[in-house]
């Protein structure tokens, strides 16, 4: 019989038939001839002999009734899939509604090795994630990294040549060595905006961007339960991340001695920023198409995509979403107005800028930033004359690649930082927690004190089971990405009541001007600021001595989650380890949490606060909740960890007599001057 992990055999190399080995053990499916599709009806049995027989497991599926499929079937197998697509989003919501739907686990198996050699690879994939991740049945199941199944989207296609040879050669032998996946190799440097190819094509912000929007899908097929949709604070979270994203760019980019990105307000202007992936989809046998240098945008009118929208409709929708933010208010499809407040206000501005389905008027305030991903991922063939698929701009697993993901969302920031610029300033009263006091403030990171270090690592990951057509072997690739030396926060804290206190410890850091040591403004430096953590703490009467890791970050998973293998390293049954591993891929990876840093040293100013936590708390359990990166990712099935806005206390602009964040101190904050110095030396990390 089947059991609930065999349903993850479903991912493995995306493109083979079900009936193909899967899975370490090398397991079959045995499936009913009704299933078996027209390429190789009649032969499933002649190949499992072929390749393995009668050692294998075989997992027997029951020939039960078939839901409609042809919603989702109308994607061809070859097409590139694209969240950002309505189309696309329609078949997989369909299917995702089809997979949640089935009342029982032995249902969900029988139609998801029916569906699987008949939907589109990489839509299978989503909506089958996206549909184990809500059901209640499976929710705990550890799901693959999209990356060990489909590594043509993040990494060289040389490197895929490579692969595929020793997977042939090798036929089952372990590799003697990993593969090396190069460093710099997408662009030269006479492309200036390649010396951030460390950030943009690093694997675990990929794929923490991609298991971002897997954990928000953006919608589900009209009259389907929105529940996995209206999720708490999405919209506001849908701002926060990529907020935090640009913050986080912006410091890499003054770490490369470079100026902020520009935002990509004008749509009529050349986009100077060329890019050219050097990616080939496995799946589609074709190259992901690159962007000249200099390229307009145009409308894109692809019949085949179901899909024409202009540049003017992504203007107007911007216009109207201004007019909105400056009236205060938005009007939904019964002519209602709602207003844009400072509680709610931002969560439903981000539903209608994404835009997702909980967006209370999509007629009138449309799909800006989706179409504008489209409009980007398209701008190579707008009108399909050439036959092209969309470009890294068009899927969430490879858009943040492209440096243009950066322009585009500095300016969807910008539309959420004039309502948040219209909101009256914090009071002192909504800042300060009477009684508590911040002493000091220390970062200590070896010997170090407050200098952190910032280095190359190289890792390795297997990335075998993305192979299709191909003798099954491990074969191991080694990345090299940038680490930080591990550090502490040590707080010391005076609590002056005469009774234990709580608090809400929120760490902050942004980089002083220019790479200068002086202070910036605090209206311009509050938008840099970069969330370190956020950690609950007990006050006792007097004084109090705080030390965290930074490994305990609120805002990273640990390394080993994204340099995790599947088969191994594996948390045994029913441990901690386990509960937190259970679908956590969301999350800032760990060994990005310090910026770069300069070699003759960065200065970046940290702010630690300590904030009344009966203010703050929100009263549940958060067990099993995936919940050691809530402040980019959430709780799963929780609500948001905080009740204050995403991003307090810089998420508004402050008083006016505070000019410099020392102007804004409260007895209860305190910062301190740090350095991030980049050593250009580079460590394995598994010796
Ligand atoms: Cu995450 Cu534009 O939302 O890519």
């Amino acid at each position: 019989m089947a059991n609930k992990t065999d349903l993850l055999l479903l991912f493995d190399h995306p493109t083979e038939p079900v009936f193909m080995d899967k899975g370490k053990e090398q397991a079959f499916f045995e499936i009913p001839d009704s299933y078996e599709t027209d390429n190789y009806k009649k032969v499933s049995k002649n190949v499992q002999n072929r390749v393995g027989g009668d050692k294998n497991r075989v997992i027997f599926i029951k020939e039960l009734p078939v839901p409609d499929l042809s919603i989702p079937m109308t994607l061809g197998r070859t097409d590139q899939f694209s969240v950002f697509l309505k189309s696309h989003r329609w078949q997989a919501g369909n299917l995702i509604e089809i997979f949640t739907k089935l009342p029982s686990f032995e249902e969900l198996i029988s139609v998801a090795v029916y569906a699987k050699d008949r939907i589109n690879p990489a839509l299978f994939n989503y909506a089958l994630s996206v549909a184990l991740a809500h059901r209640g049945d499976t929710k705990n199941l550890r799901l693959p990294t999209v990356s060990e199944l489909f590594p043509d989207r993040f990494i060289d296609s040389q490197v895929i040549r490579t692969v595929s040879e020793q997977l042939f050669v090798l036929e089952g032998t372990p590799s003697p060595d990993p593969i090396i996946i190069p460093v710099n190799y997408t662009a030269s440097d006479m492309d200036p905006e390649h010396s951030l190819w460390y950030f943009r094509e690093d694997l675990g912000i990929n794929l923490h961007h991609w298991h971002w929007h897997l954990v928000y899908p953006i919608e589900v097929t009209p009259g389907a339960d929105k529940s996995i949709v209206d999720k708490d604070r999405r919209g506001e979270l849908f701002y926060y991340m990529h907020q935090q994203v640009i913050a986080r760019y912006n410091a890499e980019r003054l770490s490369n001695y470079m100026g902020k990105v520009k935002a990509l307000e004008d749509l009529d202007e050349p986009i100077a920023e060329g890019y050219f992936p050097k990616m080939n989809s496995l799946m589609a046998s074709r190259a992901y198409p690159p962007r000249f240098n200099n390229t307009r945008l145009t409308s894109v009118d692809r019949p085949v995509n179901q899909l024409k929208v202009s540049v003017d409709d992504v203007k107007r929708w911007r216009d109207r979403i201004y007019q909105a933010i400056h009236q205060g208010f938005v009007v939904d499809v019964k002519n209602d107005k709602i207003a844009l407040d400072e509680v709610k206000g931002i969560d439903i501005l981000g539903n209608i800028v994404e835009a997702s389905a909980l967006s209370p008027n999509m007629a009138l305030y449309g799909d800006m930033h989706n179409m504008g991903h489209i409009l980007l991922a398209y701008s190579h063939d707008p009108d399909h004359r050439h036959l092209e698929a969309h470009g890294v701009m068009g899927d969430s697993t490879t858009a943040m690649r492209d440096p243009v993901f950066y322009r585009w969302h500095a300016f969807i920031d910008n539309v959420f930082q004039e309502h948040k610029r219209l909101l009256r300033p914090y009071e002192v009263e909504e800042l300060n927690y009477p009684g508590i006091q911040v002493l000091k403030v220390e970062v200590n990171s070896k010997n170090q004190t407050n200098k952190l270090t910032t280095f190359w690592q190289q890792s390795q990951v297997n990335m075998s089971r993305g192979f299709d057509f191909l003798p099954r072997s491990n074969v191991l690739a080694q990345i090299t990405h940038l680490q930080h030396v591990p550090f502490t926060y040590t707080i010391n804290a005076v609590n002056s009541a005469n009774a234990a206190r709580f608090g809400y410890v929120r760490i902050f850091m942004a980089p002083k001007p220019n790479g200068r040591n002086v202070s910036s403004f605090l209206a311009e430096q509050r938008l840099a600021m970069i969330e370190l953590d956020k950690f609950v703490v007990q006050l006792n009467p007097g004084l109090n001595t705080f030390v965290r890791r930074s490994t305990e970050s609120s805002v990273t998973i640990p390394y080993e989650r994204t340099f995790r293998n599947l088969d191994e390293n594996t948390p045994a049954k029913n441990s901690p380890e386990e509960q937190e591993s259970f679908f956590c891929g969301c999350g800032w990876p760990n060994h990005m949490l310090v910026p770069k840093g300069r070699p003759e040293g960065l200065p970046f100013e940290l702010f630690v606060m300590i904030s009344n936590y009966d203010n703050d708390r929100i009263d549940q359990d958060t067990v099993g909740g995936c919940n050691d990166a809530g402040s980019y990712c959430g709780i799963r099935d929780r609500k948001y960890p905080d009740r204050r806005s995403m991003g307090y206390p810089f998420d508004r602009m402050p008083q006016l007599n505070a000019v410099v964040l020392k102007d804004f101190l409260l007895p209860n904050m305190h910062t301190v001057d740090i350095t991030i110095t980049h050593e250009d030396r580079t460590e394995k990390r598994f010796e």
